[in-house]
């Protein structure tokens, strides 16, 4: 029977409960390296969230953490499994079952969780059950080892309880830490693919790309015309990065076609590959932000591989799939523009993809924002209709269609640079892509707006670098930019928020001259 006095206080059992906790994630953990990494309790629970999360909470998480938001939702994850197990521990200490029942159904959510993943193995829901089991084992076994607080023989006799008792506990926390180590040694080692990924060797490109000199105005702080791939922005939904190894990667093009077609990676590698630079942004990049990025592609066109499965009449969009579900809502116009170079890339600035921008292929669409094109890790493509499909963002509060705003952004002077009075380089980039930028004008705090210096544009499918000379007086002073496109478009100052389809409104910096 249940006693209103607690018998064993409640550090003890709470810290019983947290460290059967650990004991089971780590097991759970490790069931998961052995089975599949993709059957990872965490893993699965994290990426459950992120699927689930309001597009606000998204936007927080990417403005708040950048792009350790993945990092910090684990962490998030790992904070409420300790909480959970404290609370499990001293429910169980009371009312014995109850708090192995909250394991068990942790241990459901985490199952259901796997197993509602893209592409889930049957054995998904392995590792979460024998994670949970391990749990409710490790808590009722530290349980019956707690000191009693009460009437107890001698004093001694309790404090050698008491020893006992911590060294049960923290053990078995310990091994959950080892066995979750363990895991993530043990999936590293099955990353293959990073391995194939290294001894790859692309095929020679049909046509480079070249960059002018000119392209790169060389001012110290100004953002690269390239974007290097160790500095180029990520942004997905996966919280463990897809591993594709290219001897099973598939690519099927069905829908509302004529006839599928079927492709493997060496008949993609048997089509003709040629390098085309093109500037990808995220939705999510705010006014001044940096989520954006301009590398040296290598592809092949989007629109031949259509024309081969012949695409309906009533068709106007492409639902690209992703092998870890995530989708993208493409105009099929865009694709199949004899102008526009939309690619399945299988390079990125002269290597093969890195594996956490695609590899091995992922699509690049000049002038659309990357959530409704620039699907990553890409297996499948579904000729359809807008009013007949929705991709991943768009049931999330995001437009079906995301053509990229016209955009500029100030990098130099950098915030807190010190300055004196003089000619000051202020200098930055601007972007547009597939219509291209035609001027880009300053304006120092409330005066006339005047033309900055232009590079030369790679092509209109990338940012362009823009400078300007400024004879700085002392004082505080406000810099703002403006872009105007080659079609005539002034960039506009109204400031709109980055859901649904972008952020609007001219960047500034405020800079105290000495
Ligand atoms: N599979 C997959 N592809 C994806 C995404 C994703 O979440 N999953 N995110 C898209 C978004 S929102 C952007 S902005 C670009 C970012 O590409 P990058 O990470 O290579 O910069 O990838 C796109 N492709
Ligand atoms: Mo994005």
């Amino acid at each position: 029977m249940p006693t209103d006095r607690a018998p064993f206080g409640w550090w003890r059992p709470a810290g019983a409960g947290v460290a059967a906790a650990a004991f089971g994630a780590g097991a759970g953990e490790l069931i998961a390296a052995i089975v599949a990494p993709t059957t990872s309790p965490f893993a699965s629970i994290g990426s459950l969230l992120i699927d689930l999360a309001p597009p606000w909470a998204k936007d927080a998480a990417i403005a708040l953490f950048d792009t350790g938001d993945k990092l910090a939702l684990l962490i998030g994850v790992g904070v409420v499994l300790v909480l959970l197990g404290g609370v499990a521990g001293v429910v169980e200490a009371r009312r014995p079952r109850w708090g192995r029942g909250l394991f068990a159904l942790a241990g459901l959510f985490a199952a259901l969780a796997a197993m509602t993943r893209a592409n889930a193995s049957v054995l998904a829901f392995l590792p979460a059950a024998v994670g949970a089991l391990a749990a409710m084992a490790a808590l009722s076994m530290l349980l019956r080892r707690l000191p009693a607080e009460q009437p107890t023989p001698a004093a001694s006799v309790r404090e050698v309880d008491r020893r006992r008792f911590l060294a049960w506990a923290g053990g078995t926390a310990a091994v959950g830490v080892l066995a979750a180590i363990a895991s993530t040694a043990l999936s590293a080692g099955s990353r293959a693919v990073s391995t194939v990924r290294d001894a790859l060797k692309l095929p020679t490109p049909a046509s480079t790309a070249s960059v002018p000199a000119s392209a790169e105005l060389g001012i110290d702080g100004l953002t690269p015309v390239i974007t290097s791939n160790r500095d180029f922005y990520r942004i997905d939904t996966a919280l463990s990065v897809p591993q594709v190894d290219p001897e099973e990667w598939r690519l099927r093009i069905h829908g509302m076609v004529g006839r599928e077609v079927e492709l493997t990676w060496d008949d993609l590698l048997a089509l003709p590959m040629s390098e085309s630079v093109t500037t990808l942004a995220c939705v999510s990049n705010e006014v001044g932000g940096d989520l954006i990025g301009t590398a040296v592609w290598l592809g092949t066109p989007i629109r031949d591989l259509l024309a081969r499965a012949v695409p309906d009449a009533g068709a106007d969009m492409v639902l690209s799939r992703s092998i870890d579900g995530f989708t993208a809502s493409t105009p099929l116009e865009v694709l199949t523009d004899p102008a526009r170079e939309a690619v399945l890339a299988v390079g990125m600035n002269g290597e093969p993809l890195p594996v956490e921008h695609g590899f091995p292929v992922r699509m690049v669409v000049p002038g659309l924002y990357g959530y409704v094109s620039a699907t990553k890790w890409v297996t499948d493509l579904e000729v359809t209709r807008f009013d007949a499909a929705r991709a991943y963002w768009t049931d999330r509060g995001w437009s079906a269609r995301g053509p990229v705003k016209l955009s500029s952004r100030i990098d130099v002077p950098r915030i807190g640079q010190a300055l004196s009075a003089g000619t000051i380089v202020v200098a930055g980039v601007a972007w547009l892509q597939h219509t291209g930028v035609a001027s880009v004008d300053v304006q120092v705090d409330d005066g006339p707006w005047r033309p900055a210096t232009l590079a030369t544009a790679v092509s209109a499918d990338t940012w362009v670098q823009w400078r300007f000379e400024w004879d700085a007086a002392p004082g505080r002073h406000t810099v703002r930019v403006r872009a105007t496109s080659a079609d005539g478009e002034v960039q506009t100052a109204d400031r709109a928020p980055v859901a649904p389809d972008g952020a609007t409104g001219l960047h500034e910096r405020t800079f105290d001259v000495a």
